[in-house]
């Protein structure tokens, strides 16, 4: 595959300049490789998030690709390989959007006790973009793939150099049909490198980890990636971020287990079933809410009404948003917010507003979303030595890389309001 590291002044490619010059509206974690969040949850108050404010969440260093010389080649169950290059991805098949609040699934890892490994991202590893390119479903329609349920995609990100793990998911067969993309647009323009030029897999209502970037292979299999049923590229190891990262890992356990094909692909019922999966895998995201104005620690002059407008976002994974409540007694009582704006399907924000009638001191402002199967956000996190592996009693399970957390407590806001 043509990867290089020359400089083009182009956003659809690195430069000699850092993330930190050409993505004004970022916070960086940390560099080499490149990760960075959304600078203010203000920015999240806009339906779309523009890409210099849109979090980048990177294993390894940003490729630089040649999209004339890219492509990607469709393997495994399908009656003729076949290598797509992307002029052909953009011009021979349908094109299709979706609106798609992306949350990596560390996003709130800063908030567990002890700490949990990696980079701490607060509340800015998420954003909503419209992201446009080619349906899963015709690509493999077209090279009669195999495409039943029980069945696994893979896409193979492009950019790991040969000592390092090469970035591979494995997505349930009817998700891929359902509704994923093989991308090249990010609100309406080319996307930039650090994005995923020129092409990524999107899976909307996904953890952002499932939406590999740089993709240069979609493989059929029978199987999740799990060590065996894949030929390995020079020996490399595909097998990381499918079976090791982005697993509920609670303190006592020392490796995930591993499974060549599970059933329960939903995130939380995956924590939940009856027939455990011992380490959840992070795939559909969990309901989250969060405040974008007023900011924490904000001296506020009430209206003369005496009222304090709130406003915030809502999202989920495959399930949509159902009900916003809002707490301004930190948790005491709660009521109901109204839905503002328009409902831009399942997979995007929902805004909410709450109009509050506001005394003169200092108030912990709360919110907590619920989905349209009465799962809401629990309260806190939960103590390492619980073991948990599920949300229960108001708490979601504490796990040593810190994934998932969508607990309402860390996210809530302290403003004094002035007479
Ligand atoms: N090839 C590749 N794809 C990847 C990653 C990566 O490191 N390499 N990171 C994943 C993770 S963990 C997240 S959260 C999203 C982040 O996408 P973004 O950087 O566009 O926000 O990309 C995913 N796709
Ligand atoms: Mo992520």
């Amino acid at each position: 595959m043509p990867l290089s590291n020359g400089d083009e002044d182009d956003m659809a490619s690195t430069s000699a300049s850092s993330v930190a010059e050409r993505y004004p509206g970022l916070e960086v974690l940390s560099t080499d490789p490149d990760n960075a969040q959304t600078a203010s949850r203000s920015h999240l108050e806009d339906y779309l998030t523009p890409r210099e404010q849109h979090y980048i969440r990177n294993h390894h260093r940003t490729p630089n690709i040649d999209e004339g010389e890219w492509t990607v080649s469709l393997t495994g169950l399908v009656e003729s390989a076949v290598d797509l290059s992307m002029d052909e991805l953009k011009h021979d098949y349908p094109t299709d959007s979706v609106m798609h609040m992306m949350e990596c699934s560390g996003n709130g890892r800063a908030y567990f006790s002890p700490d949990a490994e990696g980079d701490q991202w607060t509340v800015g590893a998420v954003g909503n973009a419209i992201w446009t390119g080619t349906p899963i479903r015709a690509i493999l329609d077209d090279h009669g793939a195999a495409t039943d349920d029980g069945l696994w995609l893979t896409a193979v990100g492009g950019e790991a150099k040969e000592d390092e793990d090469v970035f591979a998911r494995s997505i349930p067969m009817e998700k891929a049909l359902e509704d994923c993309l093989l991308a090249y647009e990010m609100n309406g323009r080319p996307m930039s490198a650090e994005h995923g030029f020129p092409v990524r897999l999107l899976v909307p209502g996904w953890f952002g980890n499932n939406s590999v970037k740089w993709v240069e292979r979609l493989h059929v299999m029978d199987e999740m990636v799990n060590g065996e049923a894949w030929e390995s590229r020079d020996g490399q190891d595909y097998t990381e971020y499918q079976q090791s990262s982005y697993r509920l890992l609670p303190a006592q356990d020392s490796e995930p287990k591993r499974y060549a094909d599970i059933e329960t692909f939903d995130t939380q019922d995956q924590m939940q079933a009856e027939e455990e999966i011992r380490n959840a895998y992070f795939f559909d995201q969990l309901v989250k809410s969060l405040f974008t104005s007023p900011q924490d620690g904000e001296e506020l002059i009430p209206a003369s009404d005496s009222c304090i407008e709130l406003t915030g976002v809502a999202w989920s994974g495959d399930d949509a948003v159902e009900r916003v409540e809002v707490s301004t007694d930190g948790g005491e009582t709660w009521d109901e917010a109204d839905f503002v704006g328009p409902d831009l399907g399942r997979y995007t924000v929902r805004k909410f507003r709450y109009v509050w009638e506001a005394e003169a001191g200092e108030h912990t402002l709360l919110s907590r979303a619920t989905d349209e199967r009465g799962r809401t956000q629990p309260a806190t996190i939960s103590d390492p030595d619980s073991g948990r592996r599920g949300i229960e009693n108001d708490e979601y399970p504490w796990n040593q890389k810190g994934y998932g957390n969508n607990a309402y407590e860390p996210l809530g806001i302290t403003v004094t309001v002035r007479d």
